[in-house]
């Protein structure tokens, strides 16, 4: 990711990006950065890049001529016209939700204005993004840039070493991080809590939650009211537990937004996926309204589908089985070399699993793809969808029928359940050699059916 910054002070950008992790993620080239000097661009024979606002007023406007000669300068070797981001108090506020997807870009240009302001006739040629980062007033723009790029690089694989997934944590499940302690087991008279030294995990873990539900309750009473409702949401699911999985684990990963939730009446929605359960047909026709277009949906009623193609005009559908794990202890995984996958084996998996390219990109960027090794040699792979379902399942032909596939999906199930997730798979249908692996595994296979409709 490179990050371009038009500023009237790249000094500023250049001392807090060259500085602590960034410095050295761009020393290693991970992410890369540069501030272009707006006033080296103005053709003013004396330097100037501002000037006095047409009908009167306070202070002075920069001209529109050095912002744009800047910004054609950087782009004039790009492919497409990139996002670029104006810094002003009135923009849409910034959070850990646009980080993630800006952090997808292959370039950034950011636009520091300043409390004069810009011409709006360069805005509105260059801009793609109206940004804030709070509700208050800065002298420029420079200092909530430096937020932004800082938020978005962390996101980027090699930028932070732990892994990036369990890094968004904070923000995961709506509810606030629990309280740490480290040595002494005493200080000041304040003894580190007794359960923290039990060794009891079980415990430990009921202790963190109960902490983190008490803190949120106090401090984001806001959070705190959507983690209420999506637990809410889960309690009225779990009467059909198999038929529902898909809906309680997208919230109970706090993967999921709430678009419209009244008794049984729930549309939950992931990116482009909307999750939709209705009470009868009348409520479906309502909740089908809340659905955008070009929307992916799943259901696992009928009458949904029928209505999506005769009402909703969406013909493409694939028919699946949904399958859930609902053991708690881990299985046994026979077959020992298994490990996670980063990049370099997106060419290997292209070549054996029909998806595009992006998709696994992302996943592998995800750190949700895992291999099967033969002497360092990889020799098939499984996946877990962004969803939060199993799948992409494959083993090279020489190694089938020993229990390998199994062993990948065991593995990855147990990660699952070590994280506290319920682990489950959707099997197209007909697909009977996955659907007698479930079996195998001891997955319960749901009644009804699931629909991807498209
Ligand atoms: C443009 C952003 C830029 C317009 C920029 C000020 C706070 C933020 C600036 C203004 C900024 C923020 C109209 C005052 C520079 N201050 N909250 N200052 N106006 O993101």
């Amino acid at each position: 990711m490179k990050f371009h910054v038009m500023t009237l002070f790249p000094e500023m950008i250049e001392n807090g990006l060259g500085t602590s992790i960034l410095g050295r993620a761009a020393e290693k080239g991970v992410i890369s950065y540069e501030a272009v000097n707006i006033r080296d661009y103005t053709l003013d024979k004396h330097g100037k890049v501002d000037d006095y606002p047409y009908g009167g007023g306070a202070g002075m406007l920069i001209r529109a001529q050095p912002v744009y000669d800047a910004y054609q300068a950087i782009t004039a070797s790009f492919e497409q016209k990139p996002r670029t981001i104006y810094l002003t108090p009135q923009g849409r506020t910034f959070d850990q939700k646009m980080a993630a997807e800006l952090a997808k870009e292959k370039e950034l240009v950011f636009v520091c204005g300043h409390y004069e302001g810009i011409d709006e006739r360069v805005l509105e040629k260059i801009v793609t993004d109206y940004v804030s980062i709070g509700d208050y007033v800065l002298t420029g723009g420079e200092l909530p840039v430096m937020v932004m790029i800082d938020a978005i690089a962390r996101l980027i694989p090699g930028v932070l070493h732990n892994d990036v997934s369990a890094e968004t944590e904070t923000f995961h499940n709506d509810l606030l991080e629990y309280p740490q302690y480290t040595r002494p087991e005493e200080w000041q008279g304040k003894k580190v809590p007794e359960v923290l030294l039990s060794g009891n995990s079980k415990k430990i873990n009921e202790w963190r939650l109960e902490q983190s539900i008490e803190k949120t309750k106090l401090h984001r009473p806001d959070l705190y009211a959507k983690y209420e409702q999506k637990q809410e949401i889960i309690k009225r699911l779990s009467k059909k537990k198999r038929q529902n999985i898909h809906m309680m684990e997208l919230l109970h990963r706090g993967l999921g937004e709430v678009v419209y939730d009244k008794g049984m009446d729930i549309v939950l929605k992931f990116e482009n996926l909307y999750m939709l359960h209705a009470e009868d047909v009348v409520s479906a026709r309502e909740l089908l309204m809340k659905v955008p277009t070009g929307a992916m949906v799943i259901t696992t009623q009928e009458f949904v589908r029928d209505l999506l193609e005769k009402e909703f005009g969406k013909t493409g559908f694939c028919k699946c089985s949904q399958a859930v794990c609902t053991r708690k202890e881990a299985l046994t995984v026979r077959y020992k070399d298994i490990r996670q996958l980063d990049i370099t084996y997106l060419e290997y998996i292209l070549e054996h699993y029909t998806s595009s390219e992006e998709h696994m990109k992302e996943c592998l960027n995800a750190g949700v793809m895992y291999g099967a090794f033969d002497e360092d040699r990889i020799i098939g792979f499984i996946g877990m969808h962004s969803e939060g379902s199993m799948g992409m399942l494959f083993v090279e032909e020489e190694y089938r029928k020993k229990g390998i596939g199994a062993s990948l999906e065991s593995y990855l199930i147990n990660l699952q359940i070590s994280n506290g997730f319920t682990p489950y798979c959707h099997i197209i249908e007909g697909n009977e050699k996955s659907m007698a692996l479930q079996e195998k595994l001891g997955l319960y296979v749901a009644d009804t059916p699931l629909w991807w409709i498209w």
